[in-house]
């Protein structure tokens, strides 16, 4: 049978994430994760947090405290917030552990043995002022190729363009402001990607089936031609390349980071070696199919150069079978930002609402095919007709008429017709395209589904009417009722993987056993029947309560909406 190993792009940890990076890694792979375990497929959810390189150090600078120290506090914190969203990591690691050290070293000595690493004396800024070389984001200055004079060493926002701090005009130091900078020598390590293109190529190529953007930004950057890339850096945080003569140096973060995927599940493993094995997830691992997701900036990183670093051991590593990418959630048409304190960050979030509103709404508005952007509107209008008026309603006025006419438990009597046999033929095709779509990772178009087979409901209970029914024919409006107690139960299902907590409250509101939990069959009639009648139920507190007008103009003028 196959094992699922998936990764979610690893959160960098200069701050606390905000919904785009939310939606555009962490949340999908948590859904995908729920719904192959919920279908009983053997999963791992490796996540962690990103923590080297200049954003790292400049951020503990900013915030007047030791790197060490500050990325401690933010793992802790950006843990915390995985939890709050229900994110199922089966482990959170750290690029900063020791086991990612030992892998990362372990590369770089395979790469450099096998003639894809090579030592190479380079020019570096250095900063006099500040007595340090300034790599990557330590040098600000005015992009060479757009004229953005708030460009930063690494790249430059506003054109995206990769840059070396050397390419900038006017530099200056991003620690001291200082322009007393001189170019100096320094001894790297270059990972030679041009010797590894025809291999990443071929490899690329065999993937038909990843997503257009995923295949032609990796397509775009091969056709480009790969530069021999420098993969060390003058600093102290980071992994040491630990070779003599370079005591000074670490790998640079891009190159530390995704190896980490497999450090965190030796972290995982670690905890209990007896249970846990790291390697046959990742080494070897023919029965493991790897999913990957993230946003669209990082797919050269997944596509060409962590790829060309497996490839380079000449070791047999488990490299990624699919790449689920996005594209950016915005606000309000500009982008979030960190930088910039723009949007709506997951701290302020989850002190409004609690995770499944901003589950359901991210996810079914997923920026997959193109961008999409987040409003107060859209969001509020989302949650109250999606998640109050269609779900929830559906929940309490079914149950709610129940227990003032026939008690806390499924009604006797009569037998399901013509109705419910419709009801269980319309399910079945939606609930098959709903797992189609699962199974094809199209969240947009699932959720969609999700949102069809919630109407459902209320069209079979508005067409079976058994409040009028009742008055007439009880034993029809009992029939009915227990087909809407059952739908619950599909509902409460389904939705787990999207909406984890409220699912759970129904599922425990209907007292449902581990077996009565478990994915759905293609057997329709079965699954509305398996609730009998007699069994108890609770009613639970509404599920989810309408935003209201206040409340949107409340947020919008605090978050700065409309501009
Ligand atoms: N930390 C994402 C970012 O900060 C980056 C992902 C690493 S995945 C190995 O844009
Ligand atoms: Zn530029």
């Amino acid at each position: 049978m196959t094992r699922h190993l998936i990764t979610s792009a690893l959160p960098y940890i200069n701050g606390v994430k905000h919904l785009g990076n939310l939606v555009g890694s962490m949340l999908p792979s948590d859904l995908y994760a729920r719904y192959l375990r919920a279908r009983g497929e053997e999963v791992l959810l490796i996540c962690a947090t990103d923590e080297h390189g200049t954003p790292a150090e400049l951020a503990a600078r900013a915030a007047g405290q030791a790197v060490e120290d500050f990325c401690a506090e933010q793992h802790e914190v950006q843990k915390g917030l995985g939890d709050a969203f229900a994110l199922s990591f089966d482990y959170f690691g750290r690029s900063s552990s020791q086991q990612n050290h030992e892998l990362t070293q372990h590369f770089g000595n395979k790469l450099l043995e096998n003639g894809f690493i090579e030592e190479r004396v380079t020019k570096q800024v250095f900063s006099i002022d500040d007595d340090r070389f300034l790599p990557d984001r330590y040098v600000e200055g005015t992009c060479p190729h757009c004229g953005y004079d708030k460009a930063r060493g690494d790249q430059c926002e506003n054109c995206t363009r990769l840059l070396d701090p050397t390419d900038l005009v006017d530099p200056r130091s991003a620690i001291s402001g200082s322009s007393n900078l001189e170019v100096r020598e320094s001894k790297h390590l270059f990972l030679l990607q041009s010797k590894l293109a025809d291999e990443i190529r071929e490899w690329v190529n065999k993937h038909k089936d990843w997503p257009n953007l995923v295949s032609s930004i990796a397509l775009k950057w091969l056709d480009e031609g790969l530069h021999d890339r420098g993969i060390t850096r003058d600093l102290k945080w980071g992994v040491p390349v630990g070779r003599e003569g370079m005591e000074d140096k670490v790998y640079y973060v891009w190159f530390d980071a995704p190896i980490e995927y497999i450090g965190a599940t030796k972290e995982w493993a670690d905890e209990d070696p007896d249970n846990r094995d790291w390697k046959s997830w990742w080494y070897e691992a023919e029965d493991v199919r790897y999913t990957e997701f993230m946003a669209k900036d990082n797919i050269p990183f997944h596509t060409v150069t962590f790829p060309g670093t497996q490839l380079g051991s000449r070791e047999p590593w488990k490299m990624v079978d699919f790449i689920k990418g996005f594209n950016w959630l915005n606000y309000y048409g500009g982008k979030f930002s960190t930088s910039q304190q723009r949007g709506i960050f997951m701290s302020d979030a989850i002190e409004m609402l609690p995770a499944d509103y901003w589950r359901y709404y991210l996810l079914a508005n997923a920026p997959e095919s193109s961008d999409s952007s987040f409003t107060w509107d859209g969001f509020s209008g989302t949650v109250n007709k999606d998640l109050a008026d269609t779900l929830g309603n559906f929940v309490n006025r079914t149950l709610k008429f129940c227990n003032s006419k026939f008690g806390l438990a499924l009604p006797e009597g009569g037998e399901y017709g013509e109705a419910e046999a419709k009801l269980a033929e319309d399910l079945a095709k939606r609930v098959a395209a709903y797992n189609t779509h699962m199974d094809e990772l199209q969240i947009r178009k699932a959720m969609q589904e999700l949102r069809a087979i919630w109407v459902m409901g209320n069209e079979y209970l508005t067409e079976a009417a058994p409040w009028t029914a009742f008055k007439t024919d009880p034993v029809a409006a009992a029939v009915s009722l227990r087909a809407a107690i059952n739908l619950i139960r599909v509902f409460a299902i389904l939705s787990a993987p999207v909406i984890p907590s409220a699912a759970k409250t129904l599922s425990d509101a209907l007292g449902l056993d581990l077996n009565e939990r478990s994915w759905l069959s293609d057997d329709m009639v079965a699954e509305l029947s398996t609730l009998k009648a007699g069994h108890a139920f609770e009613i639970p507190d509404v599920l989810f309560s309408k935003i209201s007008d206040d409340q949107v103009a409340e947020w919008e003028e605090k978050f700065g909406g409309k501009e």
